[in-house]
């Protein structure tokens, strides 16, 4: 008998009302589909570790990957609190569904469409729009995480192509990929953006093994050795870090508004489980303790609910900088964080098993809260924006 989804979403404060009918209609779309698709199969994928690979085409048919690419690439052309909307149901479903999708729109479609040449876009976009290809992003490397200006994988010039030498760790999707967009320096030093394609003779992509966080998204390293790269394959329009970190900006962008709909997800169904379980003759949630923790999970869910709200407006006027971006993606994860530790302790002992949604997404929001820069990176941000001193280096 598969799982029922009774999610319901909390909006205290109407912000229903801040959406367009169309926002509406996208929303209960990919929503739907979450409760058809997604729950009753994703506690046992991530269970078994594994990756719902049959999802990939089912996103792309939903217009979840590259929902604010212009259509004539395969895109969406919707607006920025669309895009947020899907992100918020995805995340409901599950962190790594919505890892798939902001990896496929932000950073490998995003950066094609944005930095790429018209021949690569028109080669690469409608087949990762549709998902007949998935596609990763390869910034990250084993001994520079934070730090992606200290890379090290490079390209050296070798006539019509490149060789690519180097290796990228924790990258998403890595082992179902064709397409991977990857960032290495050339022999100025200078960052550059190529799009490597599965085959290529010298390139592999290992699985990482061993998560306990992010179980149902599939996580890779990319090793390149002497791979012949061809320069028609380069992103022609950036170069230096501003081009992987401009990626991130829209990635990080999706989060804030994703790790909100893993809260949502737990204070439903901590509310519903606090009128249902009886203890000393009532219901637990006629008790003040577990009332003062639902009153903080609305409270702190409806606070983010609208900084992600007013950041999407913003992105639409194209007037969002990259801090209030950072400030919403650590926002919406610390409020993430604490609701789900919340919900978890409200169900007791079976706020620990997969009956429940809580454990999996608590122990995902420890990627969330890690990756597109961890925590206290968004936190020096904000630092170094409002001080004008840079406490990184
Ligand atoms: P810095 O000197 O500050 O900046 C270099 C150039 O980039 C520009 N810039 C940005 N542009 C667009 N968006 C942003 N968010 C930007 N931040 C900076 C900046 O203006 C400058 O431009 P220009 O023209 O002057 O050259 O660079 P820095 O080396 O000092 O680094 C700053 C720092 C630490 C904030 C940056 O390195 C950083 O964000 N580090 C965190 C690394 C990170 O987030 N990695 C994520 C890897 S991808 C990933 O995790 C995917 S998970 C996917 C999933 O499964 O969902
Ligand atoms: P480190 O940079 O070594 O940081 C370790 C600790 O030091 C952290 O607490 C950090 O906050 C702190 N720290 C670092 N620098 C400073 C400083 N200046 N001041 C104060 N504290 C500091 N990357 C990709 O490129 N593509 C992907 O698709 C991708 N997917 C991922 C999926 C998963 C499941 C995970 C876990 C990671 C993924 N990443 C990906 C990598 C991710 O972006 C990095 O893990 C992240 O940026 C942090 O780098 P690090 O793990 O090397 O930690």
């Amino acid at each position: 008998m598969p799982k029922q989804d009774l999610f319901t979403s909390p909006d205290y404060f109407l912000l229903d009302e801040l959406l367009t009918e169309e926002h509406r209609m996208i929303r209960d779309t990919v929503r739907a589909w979450v409760k058809k698709e997604i729950s009753p199969i994703i506690e046992d994928y991530a269970q078994r570790a594994e990756f719902p690979q049959h999802i990939v085409a089912q996103l792309g048919e939903l217009g979840c990957f590259g929902p604010t690419v212009p259509e004539q690439y395969g895109g969406g052309g919707l607006d920025y609190i669309s895009y947020g909307l899907m992100m918020q149901e995805l995340e409901r479903g599950d962190s790594g569904v919505r890892s798939t999708a902001s990896v496929q729109g932000s950073l490998v479609m995003y950066p094609i469409y944005a930095y790429g040449n018209e021949e690569q876009r028109h080669k690469y976009l409608p087949k990762l729009a549709s998902g007949e290809w998935l596609g990763c992003f390869g910034l990250t490397e084993p001994d520079h995480g934070s730090d992606p200006s200290s890379m090290v994988t490079n390209i050296k010039d070798a006539g019509d192509h490149v060789l690519l030498n180097g290796a990228k760790l924790w990258i998403s999707n890595a082992p179902f990929a064709q397409v991977a967009v990857v960032w290495a320096r050339d022999e100025e030093g200078v960052i550059r953006g190529l799009i490597v394609e599965r085959g290529m003779e010298g390139f592999s992509t290992p699985t990482t093994h061993g998560k306990w966080s992010l179980r149902a998204s599939a996580t890779g390293e990319l090793v390149f050795d002497n791979v012949k790269v061809p320069k028609a394959n380069i992103l022609p329009n950036v170069k230096g870090l501003k081009g992987p970190l401009g990626c991130l900006s829209k990635a990080r962008y999706g989060i804030a508004w994703g790790t909100l709909g893993a809260a949502m997800d737990c204070y439903d169904t901590a509310l519903r489980y606090s009128q249902q379980r009886m203890q000393f003759g009532k219901p637990i949630g006629a008790f003040q303790l577990q009332q003062k923790k639902l009153a903080e999970m609305i409270t702190e869910i409806t606070k983010a609910q609208l900084l992600v709200w007013r950041l999407g407006v913003l992105m639409n006027e194209g007037r969002a900088t990259p801090a209030q971006i950072s400030m919403a993606k650590r926002n919406s994860c610390e409020t993430a964080k604490n609701v789900i530790s919340d919900a978890r302790q409200m169900l007791g002992g079976m706020g620990i098993t997969g009956e429940y949604p809580i454990m999996r997404h608590m122990m995902n929001l420890e990627s969330v809260i890690t990756y597109e820069g961890t925590h206290d990176i968004h936190l020096l941000i904000t630092g170094m924006d409002i001080t004008g001193y840079n406490a990184f280096k």
